[in-house]
Parts: C-alpha cells; sequence; structure tokens
C-alpha cells in the first residue's frame, strides 16, 4: 500500500494539481489542513477535495485557517493572514464553508500492516495552534508522543518537511503543498510505502508547479502582494 501525505494546500490550486499528478493514483491520500487561506483559489481547491474524497480513499482534517475562515477564529493571526481571511469569508461559497465546518479536527488511520496513524493539523497538546518544529528539543517531541495512543503522529502547519523518530515511533509532517516555507519554493508531500519495513519507509518529495500563475492570480485578487512573493522564496 502507497500513503501519500499531504498538507497546507493554502488555496494554491496549481500547486495541489502538481502534486495530484503525482499522488492521484496512489492507495490513500491523507491530509493534514490548511485547504484554504493565503491563497486565491479556495472554492476550486476544496471542491476539488471534496470530489476526490467522495471516490476514493482520501482522508483530510481541519487546520487552523479552515477553523478561521469557516468560524472566524483569527485570533493570533498576522495582518496579512487576517486579510486573507476576510478575502475568503467574501468569496468562498456557503457549501464550501459548510464543508470547512464539517471537518474533524483529528483523524485516525489504519495501514495494511496494522500501523496505526494519528493525524493533527498542529500537535495533540494544541490541535490547531501548536508548531511542532523540526528544531524543537527532542524532549519536546517525547513529551508530545505522550498524548498519542497510535503508532505514528502525522502532523501539518510548519509547512517544513520532518521526520521525527523516538523509540520506533514517528512524527511526520510532509511540508507544505501550496506555500513551502523550508527555502524550496516546490510544492511538498511525502509517500509511506507499507510493502517496505518502517520507519524507513517514509520518502520527502518535491514538485514544480506554476508558481507564477498563482502569484498573478494573488495580486489579481487583491490580496496582500506579500503572499505572491514569498512563494517563489518558498518562505
Ligand atoms: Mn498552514
Amino acid at each position: 500500500m502507497l500513503i501519500a501525505l499531504i498538507s497546507d494546500i493554502h488555496s494554491n490550486l496549481e500547486a495541489l494539481q502538481a502534486v495530484w499528478r503525482e499522488i492521484g493514483g496512489e492507495d490513500v491520500i491523507l491530509c493534514m489542513g490548511d485547504l484554504v487561506g493565503y491563497g486565491p483559489n479556495p472554492n476550486e481547491v476544496v471542491e476539488f477535495v471534496r470530489g476526490r474524497m467522495e471516490e476514493r480513499n482520501f482522508l483530510c482534517i481541519r487546520g487552523n485557517h479552515d477553523n478561521a475562515i469557516a468560524f472566524g477564529a483569527e485570533w493570533g493571526f498576522n495582518p496579512y493572514a487576517r486579510e486573507a481571511v476576510r478575502w475568503h469569508q467574501r468569496v468562498m461559497s456557503i457549501e464550501n464553508l459548510e464543508f470547512l465546518r464539517r471537518l474533524p479536527v483529528r483523524g485516525l488511520f489504519k495501514d495494511d500492516a496494522g500501523r496505526s496513524y494519528l493525524m493533527i493539523h498542529g500537535s495533540p497538546r494544541a490541535p490547531l495552534d501548536e508548531y511542532l518544529f523540526p528544531w524543537l528539543p527532542e524532549s519536546e517531541f517525547r513529551t508530545v508522543l505522550g498524548y498519542v495512543r497510535q503508532d505514528d503522529l502525522l502532523v501539518g502547519h510548519t509547512h517544513v518537511p520532518m521526520l521525527k523518530l523516538i523509540n520506533g515511533r514517528r512524527i511526520i509532517n510532509p511540508g507544505g503543498v501550496g506555500q513551502p516555507r523550508d527555502g524550496d519554493w516546490r510544492a511538498a508531500y511525502a509517500l509511506i510505502n507499507t510493502d517496505e519495513e518502517p520507519p524507513d519507509n517514509v520518502e520527502f518529495h518535491r514538485v514544480e508547479y506554476d508558481v507564477e500563475e498563482t502569484a498573478r492570480k494573488i495580486v489579481e485578487a487583491g490580496l496582500p502582494r506579500f503572499l505572491a512573493e514569498r512563494l517563489f522564496e518558498g518562505y
């Protein structure tokens, strides 16, 4: 079984389509939230995901931007993010907002080898808000795993790819599809191959997409220009 991990699409349709061309045929897709926010195509991204969730094995949880846009909970957002939240609330359809409201905060998955996974956008301690950055001390990751009953924890939120291994258990972040922040502008995703032995059966991938087009649409929509510029730098 091949499990594709994606996260933080952020209304970037071009990045999602580029990733989908590589993972669309995998057995399972697990998405760790933030379908929307920042980018220019929230309705298109949500409708793409809704359609695929109906026809195949595709699980998706809620991120802090999905939550902010669906419920108006934007505390702690920077001015650019907040402006994008307001813009999303104006342009998104009722049906798509309702879809965001129904996304669960946590997801569970068990693969065909019996390994179990907890999906959460931020961390078990603050599901929508805490950032598990790769440079945190190992003791933090140990503490976090203390709140998880499953074998592995799958997160998003930082937009930085990460693999932490602690006593045979893993914390995996595939990186950001639609707004990478590790200095590489290309869309990020990861693959778990359950035909191989864990923990070394996860691979991180990058794929180029039409970033010029996404940036053009951000500016055209009247969203902050900074949100277009950062896509080229991957920060
Ligand atoms: Mn995000």
